[in-house]
């Protein structure tokens, strides 16, 4: 029995787009980030970092969005779906999905938390963080460049991790963005997939 723990928000969404996209059945328990659910007894007993994603599955409970889908790409994957069989393919997603934990996941979402900020705005967060997020899509826009369909060539952990993310830039019409083409098409490629239409449905 998989149980996901999550919320509305682009971390969560990267799992359930993931369980969805292996067709895994899995209860969903909502945490209220607002009222601080996270950081009661029970919830910081899976996860002392108070965050979700949690997913718990029989008997293994795991945090971190990106060891959540390396482990169901390892126990839950038999044709290598989201994470690829071959060693060095296997790899290459694994980079992708790291590479989204050191980029795009920190400065993203300090750039939303500098612009959602009440009052003055501190504009030298703005700028740095807006600043790397472009120089990311233009990164991501140089590995699209080969003509590849997703970032490790097939689709896989690595473009789960980055969807639910980018959607917001994408959504709002972030200028740094919808100037890379390849970059734009690639996000409405993922965005396309019926799982991952379901996957950023949850929680409901
Ligand atoms: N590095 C973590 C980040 C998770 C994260 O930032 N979760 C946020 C929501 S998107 C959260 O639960 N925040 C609540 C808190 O910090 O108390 C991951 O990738 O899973």
């Amino acid at each position: 029995m998989i149980t996901l723990y999550t919320g509305p928000t682009p971390n969560g969404r990267k799992i359930s787009i993931a369980l969805e996209e292996l067709g895994l059945p899995y209860e969903v328990q909502a945490i209220d980030l607002a009222a601080d659910e996270q950081k009661q007894p029970d919830f910081l007993a899976m996860n002392p970092n108070h965050k979700i994603p949690v997913l718990r599955d029989d008997d293994i409970v795991v945090w971190e969005s990106g060891a959540i889908l390396l482990h169901l790409g390892e126990r839950h994957d038999p044709e290598g779906l989201i994470l690829p069989k071959d060693p060095k393919r296997r790899l290459e997603a694994i980079q992708y999905a790291f590479f989204q934990t050191g980029g795009v996941g920190p400065n993203l979402g300090r750039l939303g938390a500098a612009l959602r900020k009440e009052g003055e705005k501190n504009q030298e967060m703005i700028d740095i963080f807006q600043g790397e997020m472009e120089r990311l899509f233009g990164v991501l826009d140089r590995i699209l460049a080969d003509g590849r369909d997703y970032l490790a060539g097939d689709y896989s952990i690595g473009d789960i991790m980055h969807y639910p993310w980018l959607k917001f830039p994408l959504d709002l019409g972030f200028p740094g963005l919808l100037k890379h083409d390849r970059v734009v098409a690639w996000l409405n490629r993922i965005g396309d997939r019926p799982a991952v239409v379901k996957g950023m449905g949850v929680p409901g």
